[in-house]
């Protein structure tokens, strides 16, 4: 007998509740991420094991274990001559845009972003080209952002446009889906090691998403887009790398 969609839905609410997930915008975001990977209930063993482990922590490190150096990798500037000037004002009137499918767009300059709550986290980066290391990052949960622009229910996956570009052709961008974008340890970066955070490693705003490789890492990110379609971008593959060179575009680690 086949069992008709609708049943087969209502029954797998019934048990484990995390269908129910696109009416919680009232929950705490907590209980939203937690319910967010309760979807996985709905599936079998094996895939929901894998749902849930995409919400586990990345190791964290203590302050001995920072890397005396650690490298810049790919762009080390944003290239432009607008990115020059936002150097020259110390990003004085720099603001970050949030917009796409959202109910209300957001600029936020710095001084808001770093007046938000803010975490803190000592964490590896692992670039596929052979290298890692470790270091202390502080930022603004993305989650939070989204919450407060309000992320429309037909999102699925979060766009970052940074400001270089590298190589000829497209802009340097990247893209999460939202079990990365609500985990907890996934924020914007304004500081690194302590200090503001330097040109080198995407002044002023950088993506730390600590479950996946170093090219995720989007650096000089400029505006973070709401989206339920990564076709609609650039090369259709979700990221630079992604479109240049096959690159994965889920890169978990
Ligand atoms: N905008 C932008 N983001 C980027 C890159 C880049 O070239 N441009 N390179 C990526 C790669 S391959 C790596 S390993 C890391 C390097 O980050 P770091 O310079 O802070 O070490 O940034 C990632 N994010
Ligand atoms: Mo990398």
């Amino acid at each position: 007998m086949i069992v008709p969609r609708r049943k087969f839905l209502s029954a797998a609410a019934l048990g484990g509740g995390g269908l129910l997930l696109a009416g919680c915008d009232a929950l705490t975001e907590d209980a939203r991420f937690r319910s967010f990977l309760r979807t996985g209930e709905a599936l079998n063993n094996g895939a929901h094991r894998l749902i849930m482990d995409r919400g586990a922590l990345a190791p964290e490190f203590g302050e001995a274990d920072m890397s005396p150096i650690f490298k810049a990798n790919g762009s080390i500037s944003g290239g432009t001559p607008e990115y020059a000037a936002h150097v020259a004002d110390k990003f004085a009137s720099w603001q970050l845009r949030i917009d796409g499918m959202v109910k209300n767009p957001l600029n936020l300059d710095l001084k808001k972003l770093m007046a938000m709550p803010s975490r803190e986290q000592i964490t590896r980066h692992d670039c596929v080209e052979g290298w890692s290391a470790i270091g202390k990052w502080r930022g603004t949960p993305l989650r939070l952002l989204l919450q407060a622009a309000g992320l429309s229910s037909r999102a699925r996956y979060v766009v970052f446009h940074c400001a270089d570009q590298w190589g000829p052709g497209t802009p340097y961008y990247e893209s999460i889906d939202l079990i990365d974008a609500f985990h907890p340890q996934t924020i914007l970066a304004w500081s690194m090691n302590d200090g503001i955070l330097p040109v080198k490693h995407g002044a002023p705003l950088r993506l730390r998403v600590e479950r996946q490789l170093g090219y995720k890492q989007a650096k000089y990110v400029m505006r973070v887009e709401a989206t339920d379609d990564l076709k609609k971008f650039f090369g259709g593959k979700g990221g630079y790398w992604e479109d240049a060179h096959d690159y994965d575009w889920y890169a978990g680690i």
